[in-house]
């Protein structure tokens, strides 16, 4: 053998072995020993399972604190579905077939300051703004209405396919949540599903989301029955953080735990303060949550190229 192929084949094996070694190294400090040894062999992480990918790689929600600012008086009767803040008021809508709403409420007091009933066909789910018009999403029906933001007039409406939940928006386009993990991003002006996300808390799909806010370039999201808020990343779908609010309206005060649960979020951005409330609670709660993050520069790069 020349001295040439005899370096090749030498270098070729000192190479394999070292990889050998570093795969080995890795596989043990990511896994805690959670996995076979020989698993470790060649195993792309991109096909593997979820629940099977080493832990140091799922990045975990962190558990975010909140303080209570003030909390406020908020009709007992309405069953929130939407909130959002705009000019110093909250605009609410409620639902249940018969008692759905759009309003507009005074902060301080929970004076109703302008309200407009939805027909009794409809159960009313959420809503947002857009430009001067109120988009408001209806549960079974596959129907959305838009209003006037000044005179709840209404000008439109439009149909969807399947439930209609949660509803915010950033500065590009709505962003709708279904009852699934996966929200859907709307083009605003023609309301078509332009985009996807599929939402993964621990890598696994996040499902019944509800109502929604957008704040300071991430989505934070109720899910139905829960009393926690999750921050979900809006290029990835990952839920990076989660606040358990269990403890503003405990269960034990509630008439029915499963249906008088956390619902609405809305956000005032000037001040940084997130409101929150829920179906049928008498406090709104105005809270300082740790970790509401700093806005992403430009979002509509995720919507361009999906993930
Ligand atoms: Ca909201």
């Amino acid at each position: 053998m020349k001295l040439e192929s005899f370096l090749t084949v030498w270098l070729g094996a000192l190479y394999l072995g070292l990889a050998a070694c570093s795969a080995a190294s890795d596989a043990s400090g990511l896994d805690e020993g959670a996995r076979p040894a020989l698993a470790s062999k060649a195993e792309p992480s991109s096909n593997m399972p979820a629940s099977a990918a080493p832990k140091a790689i799922q990045a975990q929600p962190v558990a975010l604190t909140y303080d209570i600012l003030d909390t406020y008086p908020h009709d007992p009767s309405a069953f929130t579905q939407g909130l959002f803040f705009h000019q110093g008021v909250l605009y609410e809508s409620t639902g249940r077939y018969g008692q759905s709403s759009l309003r507009k409420t005074e902060i301080n007091t929970g004076r109703v300051l302008q309200k407009t009933d939805i027909p009794e066909q409809y159960f009313g789910e959420g809503i947002t703004l857009w430009n001067d018009q109120i988009i408001y999403l209806t549960w079974r029906a596959g129907r959305g209405f838009i209003f006037g933001l000044e005179n709840f007039e209404l000008r439109a409406s439009f149909p969807y396919p399947g439930q209609g939940w949660g509803l915010t928006a950033n500065t590009t386009h709505l962003i709708q949540s279904d009852g699934s993990h996966i929200l859907r991003f709307l083009d605003p002006e023609t309301l078509a599903i332009v985009d996807t996300l599929e939402v993964r808390y621990k890598g696994r799909p996040l499902s019944k989301l509800n109502e929604l806010e957008w704040i300071e370039g991430m989505i934070w999201a109720n899910v139905w029955q829960s009393d926690m808020i999750f921050r979900i990343d809006p290029r990835t779908g990952k839920v990076t953080g989660e606040v358990d609010l269990a403890a503003l309206h405990p269960a034990a005060l509630r008439a029915s735990p499963t249906d008088h649960v956390l619902n609405g979020i809305a956000y005032d951005p000037a001040q940084g303060i997130v409101y929150v409330t829920g179906k049928y609670w008498p406090r709104l709660f105005a809270l300082n949550i740790e970790g509401l993050g700093t806005p992403l520069q430009d979002v509509s790069k995720k919507l361009a190229t999906p993930p």
